[in-house]
């Protein structure tokens, strides 16, 4: 299972993959950080779309074609601002990795690549957002054999070396 799993470093829109992963907020109508990056490599149809589904709560899911992107589907997800540990913040952010992977394969996505939900903006500390990630990752791929590679696209050198870490700690 190790095998499916690469870790990069670089920008989520460049991802020759089957669906890449939006860390989006609840209105889905874009932002900053890769929201924004993803929304200009798309271009403005992908606005269009996701202005038509209303919005999407916390650790949910929602799916969108991907336009001018390499992927074929943005997989849009909302991960929990950063609150203090206490407002169930663990749970909301795994739920995003869950529902995200099993919008994947619910569209037919063999590969997709994730950023790092709720870890810019939203303040989650870093270290322990990725050990969500990988444990999340690791549990669907045991319980799913359909999904082939699953790239983590860190965005600078600290982002990169806590993947590597805590990948090693948890695979
Ligand atoms: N490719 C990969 N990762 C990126 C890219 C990119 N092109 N650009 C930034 N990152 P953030 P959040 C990294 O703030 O914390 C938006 O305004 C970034 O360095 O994008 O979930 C939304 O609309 C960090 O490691 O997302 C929401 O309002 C990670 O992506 C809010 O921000 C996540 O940072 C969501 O905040």
């Amino acid at each position: 299972m190790k095998e499916k799993i690469r870790i990069v470093e670089g920008d989520i829109t460049k991802q020759e993959v089957d669906a890449i992963v939006n860390a989006a907020n609840t209105s889905l109508l874009g932002g900053g950080g890769v929201d924004g990056a993803i929304h200009r490599a798309a271009g403005p149809e992908l606005l269009e779309e996701t202005r038509q589904m209303g919005g999407c709560p916390t650790g949910e899911a929602r799916v969108s074609k991907g336009y001018n992107l390499p992927a074929k589907w943005v997989i849009h997800t909302v991960g929990p601002v950063w609150a203090g540990g206490h407002k169930n913040e663990d749970n909301l952010l795994a739920n995003c990795y869950r529902n995200s992977l099993t919008a994947a394969v619910a569209r037919g996505a063999k590969t997709v690549a994730f950023p790092s939900i709720s870890t810019g903006a939203y303040g989650f500390p870093l270290e322990r957002a990725t050990e969500i990630a990988m444990r999340e990752t690791k549990r669907f791929l045991e319980n799913n054999e359909s999904l082939e590679k699953i790239v983590f696209v860190c965005f600078g050198e600290r982002v990169l070396k806590t993947y590597q870490e805590v990948f090693e700690r948890i695979f």
